[in-house]
């Protein structure tokens, strides 16, 4: 296993939108064990490839504290959402230091294939939940501190162009 590099914002990289897995094969379960190992060594619940600067739907998350429940979500699809939303505190691996409010379904349902290629479906609540939708926002290019005002925007770019600075 390798542990791999991690996009920082603002990389304009993490902006790139990922198209579909064509095949499951041996590259992608290797790649979601490297993005398993980079995880859990950050440490960090969630991963979505485009952090890793693949640009293929692919993300993992495991919420144990004990590092051994992996999940792989390979193409994965929102195929249904709760009327209500819950507002929680996020994080994320591309903007180390960075917590914030984000407004999010509090349920959804999502479809995708694991890592043999077989099609699955979770219900997914609470954390889960905000874990998903923030790892898929990734793979469309987008990342949680969008979801902040502009000045805030402003003032996190600023802080992590700094810090890279002094690197
Ligand atoms: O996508 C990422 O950058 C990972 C991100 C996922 C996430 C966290 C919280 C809400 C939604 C999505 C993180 O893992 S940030 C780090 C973090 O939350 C954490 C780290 C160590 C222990 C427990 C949590
Ligand atoms: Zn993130």
């Amino acid at each position: 296993m390798a542990l791999l590099n991690i996009l920082n914002y603002p990389d304009r990289r993490l902006h790139t939108v990922a198209k579909p897995v064509a095949q499951v094969d041996d590259r992608i379960r290797k790649l979601v064990l490297d993005m398993g190992e980079t995880m859990y060594a950050a440490p960090g619940i969630g991963l979505a490839a485009t952090q890793v600067d693949v640009h293929e739907r692919l993300i993992v998350i495991d919420l144990s504290e004990t590092h051994d429940e992996l999940m792989a979500f390979i193409n994965p699809e929102i195929i249904w959402t709760s009327d209500l939303k819950q507002i929680s505190e996020e994080g994320c691996l591309s903007v180390p230091g960075i917590y914030d409010d984000v407004e999010r379904y509090e349920q959804v349902r999502v479809r995708a294939l694991n890592e043999k290629g077989e099609p699955f479906e979770l219900e997914a609540d609470g954390l889960l939940a905000a874990c998903i939708q923030h790892e898929m926002d990734h793979l469309l290019g987008k990342v949680f501190v969008e979801y902040l005002s502009p000045l805030k925007q402003t003032r996190i770019k600023t802080k992590m162009k700094k810090l890279a600075t002094a690197m």
